[in-house]
């Protein structure tokens, strides 16, 4: 089975930089430096994710007025597809939120009109822009500001998103967020994962693959998310530093709080999988090793 995903947006908002650095593996620093050049004509091309095939649409941002128009553009960009990901960015939100307003109202009744069974999803990207050390604050008033203006019956999902090697994670987090709801190994370990974790408080647990990429992300329900992104941060530096860093538990400093992590490496239960995290306010590391543990032994229930 494939799923097929569709990207859209203005142009320059970073529709085909987050498909080379996330899919292709292209360094995100080579193309700040050196973009690329404005998309011409759909793209498509297809990649694995645990065990899916995804699809994966690339839309010229010059060409989206014409697609909001055109019947045939939208059965041909919409059609068939799990998930619309509509990529829009800090600077135009800031500078006219109304016109990403109204793209994103005329794909909801294009989707209503042709009864098109995708999600509508957002990613406003390039947050790395959003020069403020209460970013976690700043992006939950976005967040209420674009539900507000859209003021549509249900709330559509919005991911905060940037390619800056510190905050690569968002990106990551966010497509695998959106393809567990189509990929049976993700949603199995968010299963086993979220099972776990639902009774710990201000906990978090986070699983890498073999490139260390995020693959799974699950919190507990008192976990306080405007840290995410210092976490995102260290997670990054200790997967691309010697793995002495996370196999000795240690404290660790997330903007204003200070957590407690411990890391394991959990391959040997699925060739997708690399290393699991905990992160904690709460718990400490016997308590810590004890998820780790319970984790390990439901895994192995499926995998082995
Ligand atoms: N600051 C910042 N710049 C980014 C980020 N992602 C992409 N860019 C830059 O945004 C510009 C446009 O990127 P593209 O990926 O070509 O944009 P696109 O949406 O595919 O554009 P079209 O093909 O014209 O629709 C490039 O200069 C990228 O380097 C990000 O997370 N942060
Ligand atoms: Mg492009």
């Amino acid at each position: 089975m494939v799923t097929k995903i569709s990207m859209v947006g203005k142009p320059e908002v970073g529709k085909t930089t987050i498909k080379k650095v996330i899919f292709d593996g292209e360094d995100p620093n080579e193309l700040v430096i050196f973009p690329l050049e404005a998309t011409i004509g759909i793209q498509y091309s297809v990649h694995d994710f645990m065990d899916l095939k995804i699809s994966l649409l690339d839309s010229p941002g010059q060409s989206l007025p014409i697609l909001l128009e055109d019947d045939q553009k939208q059965i041909l960009t919409f059609g068939d597809t799990s998930a619309i990901i509509y990529i829009f960015d800090y600077p135009t939100w800031i500078e006219n939120s109304q016109d990403i307003i109204d793209d994103v109202k005329k794909i909801y009744e294009i989707k209503k009109k042709h009864e098109f069974d995708a999600k509508i999803i957002l990613f406003l990207h390039k947050m790395d822009l959003l020069i403020n050390k209460k970013i976690g604050s700043m992006l939950d008033l976005i967040r209420r500001q674009v539900i507000k203006q859209l003021k549509l019956s249900e709330e559509l999902p919005i991911y905060f998103t940037s390619i800056h090697p510190n905050l690569i994670f968002t990106v990551y987090n966010a497509l695998s967020d959106i393809f567990s709801n189509y990929s049976k190994d993700s949603s199995n370990l968010k299963k086993i994962i979220t099972k776990i974790i639902q009774d710990s408080s201000k906990t978090i647990c986070v699983v890498t693959n073999q490139n260390n990429n995020l693959i799974i992300q699950v919190n507990s329900s008192d976990f306080d998310t405007s840290i995410l992104y210092y976490l995102y941060e260290t997670i990054h530096k200790s997967t691309n530093s010697t793995k002495e860093y996370f196999s000795k538990s240690k404290f660790i400093n997330a903007g204003s709080k200070i957590l407690y992590m411990l890391g394991e490496n959990i391959s040997s239960y699925h060739s997708n999988f690399n290393d699991i995290f905990f992160f904690s306010e709460t718990l400490e590391e016997d308590e810590l090793n004890e998820l780790i543990n319970k984790v390990k032994e439901e895994l192995s229930k499926y995998y082995i």
